[in-house]
């Protein structure tokens, strides 16, 4: 009982840019970052072509059990999920950072198993993922109705509460929101409810705290493919404003801080040593042992995602757990 057999053309509300200002962007970025001290680079520029193959790599590793979890554990309650998505009649279903919507699409099967009726609203900044998204689905699903957004997170939550008027069940699944600082979080979550109707769902992804020699490994492999990735940054830099970073003058370096429940990673110098930006034509110095915070990625206990949830004005449903207890899927109300 689907709404729909249509995949409509994309919705691209991605900022019309030309590179010119795309690059002077990075390279104010940049510019501070490396002014500051401590130094910092903010982890959304790794995702360039090289840095999103890689993280695709990343996945894929031995000791990165972040997406297998989460994967098995929609496996485990994707039945359960779906009765508790649909209890309310109708309802677009909102994938936030939907990517190639991997665990996504377990549920898009079950819920065309149950008869449920729904569409599908994937958001994402990248339109070559979008479109791929909606050719795949068009194909898998040819009964489903796909309309699949190219937007920043919260020009989506505009226009998705500007243009879909039904009941919403909205996901941010991978444990994304790790990746924001924890006030950060908090703000951004308030944001997808300012965006909502009390009553529509919010679906979180959240990797728990567990023992941190398992998280540790999970941000340093011994492939060194995570190395890569957090290196991969200052390639770009090279790359696309003009840098002279010796790579090997670099070492990625991640610790876990098991109090504040943080994984951090670094590049550190292992050198003294002076870098060249040509887009700033600015020289920028780095002591011997000298580091460039990169990434944080957050790992929550059940009640402190929870009084998260609370403050953003959500109450707690349910929280669906992988079979080891170490990832969760909470599914959060609108009140
Ligand atoms: C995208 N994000 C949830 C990943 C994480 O686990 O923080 C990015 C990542 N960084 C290193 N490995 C994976």
């Amino acid at each position: 009982m689907l709404l729909q057999s249509t995949t409509n053309p994309l919705i691209d509300l991605s900022r019309k840019t030309n590179g010119t200002q795309d690059r002077a962007e990075f390279a104010k970025h940049v510019a501070d970052g490396l002014s500051q001290h401590p130094k910092k680079l903010s982890s959304r520029y790794f995702y360039d072509a090289k840095g999103s193959k890689l993280f695709q790599q990343i996945m894929d590793l031995p000791e990165y059990y972040l997406t297998r979890a989460e994967y098995s554990l929609m496996q485990r309650h994707r039945s359960a999920m779906v009765r508790a998505f649909a209890a309310g009649g109708f309802f677009h279903l909102v994938d936030l950072g939907a990517g190639d919507a991997l665990k996504t699409k377990l549920l898009l099967q079950e819920l065309e198993r149950q008869q449920k009726p729904f569409d599908y609203v994937p958001m994402d900044i990248s339109g070559s993922a979008m479109q791929e998204l909606s050719k795949d689905l068009q194909q898998a699903h040819p009964d489903l109705h796909v309309q699949a957004v190219v937007a920043e997170y919260i020009t989506g939550l505009q226009w998705l509460e500007q243009h879909l008027t039904e009941r919403k069940v909205v996901l941010f699944l991978g444990s994304n929101i790790g990746n924001f600082e924890r006030e950060e979080g908090l703000e951004f979550i308030s944001q997808i409810r300012r965006h909502l109707q009390p009553g529509d769902l919010f679906l979180l992804g959240v990797d728990l705290t567990k023992d941190p020699d398992i998280i540790l490994a999970a941000y340093n492999d011994a492939s060194g493919v995570t190395a890569a990735f957090n290196l991969n940054l200052l390639e770009r830099i090279n790359r696309e404003l003009g840098g002279n970073f010796d790579l090997d003058d670099f070492k990625h370096f991640a610790l876990y801080d098991p109090q504040l429940g943080v994984m951090k990673s670094f590049l550190v110098s292992q050198c003294e040593q002076e870098v060249y930006l040509e887009a700033n034509q600015a020289r920028y110095s780095f002591a011997a042992w000298e580091a460039i915070h990169t990434e944080s990625s957050h790992k929550y206990t059940l009640p402190q995602a929870t009084e998260m949830g609370r403050s953003a004005g959500f109450e707690l449903v349910t929280s669906y757990l992988d079979e080891k207890g170490g990832f969760a899927d909470m599914l959060f109300k609108a009140i």
